[in-house]
């Protein structure tokens, strides 16, 4: 049995994008699984929350497949991939893969971060031209990388699905997507696939304005 926790949109939280993303994988390959919605306040937080147990960071996703359990989204991505695979969502050639992979790293260590910086700036209240700028230049650099192009990688992939589960992020902390007409496309995109067909999971952009 898979079973994934997951914090779904609330009135005191966005909702965990990194969860979604897993979500969209299990859809995506066709997998049943049980999806837990958990409160983050009384299942996360507190040092002695119950879910620290299966993740020390007492954050989601986690996902329990079959006692197997594992967190960090990136990994539990190709985890899936490759014990349910083959799939061309991270193709076994090793250059494709790489690609993929490389789009998959770099979600997670240089936009988030980029992300984070804002929401903390926008929280402080002070100034947050330098982070907003950093973010500016990210989207701008990815929105160069889909020009032209329908995926991340040759084909439908796991960077897509990461990178179109956490861009829309952003949309809460008021960046404009108007200038990247490319990401845009690309969004609304995803959000045609049946995996992605889920009020829960069209929120964000419905918020945002991009469908
Ligand atoms: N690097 C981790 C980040 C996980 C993460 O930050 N999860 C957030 C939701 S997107 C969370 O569970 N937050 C708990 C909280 O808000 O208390 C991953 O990719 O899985």
């Amino acid at each position: 049995m898979l079973r994934l926790y997951h914090i779904l949109p609330r009135a005191d939280h966005p909702g965990s994008h990194n969860a979604l993303k897993v979500a969209v994988l299990l859809r995506e390959l066709g997998l049943e699984f049980e999806l837990i919605d958990v409160d983050p306040a009384t299942a996360l937080r507190p040092a002695d929350a119950p879910l620290r147990a299966l993740n020390p960071n007492g954050l989601t996703p986690i996902l329990d497949d079959d006692g197997f359990v594992l967190w960090e989204s990136a990994a539990i991505l190709q985890y899936l991939c490759d014990s349910r695979g083959p799939t061309p969502l991270l193709p076994l050639e090793s250059r494709h893969r790489a690609v993929v992979l490389q789009w998959l790293t770099w979600e997670a260590s240089t936009l988030i971060p980029a992300l984070m910086a804002l929401y903390m700036a926008r929280l402080g209240g002070g100034d947050d031209a330098a982070a907003a700028a950093r973010v500016g230049f990210l989207l701008g650099l990815l929105e160069q990388r889909m020009s032209g192009r329908d995926w991340v990688a040759d084909v439908y992939s796991i960077a897509d699905i990461a990178l179109g589960a956490s861009a829309p992020a952003l949309l809460p902390l008021g960046v404009d997507f108007a200038p990247y007409p490319a990401l845009r496309r690309w969004l609304q995109a995803l959000r045609q696939r049946p995996a992605w067909q889920d009020a829960i999971f069209m929120s964000d952009l419905r918020a945002g304005g991009l469908i």
